[in-house]
């Protein structure tokens, strides 16, 4: 019998949404709880180990997380893997998932950044990550990150590209320019159900909100 998941979430959060996708993708019944992290639950802090999200409750008595073990423990649980079998490129796979965190980092450093410098750099730092991106997908055809079947690096990259349609709104800061191949895997991951729905029904009035209060270079050119 499958077990009762519970995902501990935050409604903006990119480390949720790709755990919500493999979930929705593997097609598992869970539940999904939205904390607040400026007021974390008392109950979140004594099973958070890192006090963050997303978690996965399994039974309510496991508590698992970190969003790569959580996708992993999917795999090894469920059916319709969304790793490639091949151990190589599965291993491949799990270093790109590595590489989309990285590309998280670089954005929260694009919308936090404090001055037009800061954000400059973030931006150029982005555009190089997608440039490299663009490298990889030449080798191969297909919506997709493998090709033709979804994956969990897809997954990964969903969220990432999400937050370009509010950046885009602000600014033209040229991210894509000249790299047909990720625009087109942005498009195609867009497109996908359960990419639409892990998101928050609240997510582009939330992220608008959040982005405006940074106290940032963008903040100050959205309020401009
Ligand atoms: N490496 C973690 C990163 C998770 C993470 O950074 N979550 C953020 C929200 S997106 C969080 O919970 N931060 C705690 C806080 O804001 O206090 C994972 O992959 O699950």
């Amino acid at each position: 019998m499958q077990p009762h998941l519970t995902l501990v979430s935050h409604a903006l959060c990119p480390y949720v949404q790709r755990a919500a996708i493999a979930l929705i993708e593997k097609d598992v019944d869970f539940e999904r709880i939205t904390i607040d992290l400026a007021d974390k639950p008392a109950w979140f802090k004594t099973i958070s180990p890192l006090g963050r999200v997303p978690l996965l409750k399994v039974d309510g008595e496991a508590v698992l997380f970190e969003s790569a073990a959580i996708c992993e423990y999917l795999e090894d649980t469920t059916d319709r893997p969304l790793h490639p079998p091949h151990p190589a490129v599965r291993a491949r796979h799990r270093a790109w998932m590595e590489f989309g965190s990285n590309v998280l980092t670089l954005i929260a450093g694009f919308y936090n950044a404090a001055d037009a410098d800061a954000l400059q750099r973030k931006r150029h730092e982005i555009r190089e990550r997608f440039a490299t991106l663009e490298a990889e997908l030449s080798t191969r055809a297909g919506p997709y990150f493998g090709g033709e079947r979804f994956s969990l690096v897809d997954a990964v990259f969903a969220p990432v590209f999400r937050y370009f349609e509010r950046f885009e709104a602000i600014e033209d800061f040229g991210f894509f320019d000249g790299l047909p191949r990720v625009l087109a895997w942005r498009q195609s991951l867009a497109q996908r159900p359960s990419v639409q729905a892990a998101a928050h029904p609240d997510y582009a009035r939330l992220l608008d909100a959040f982005l405006r209060a940074r106290r940032s270079e963008l903040s100050r050119r959205m309020a401009a």
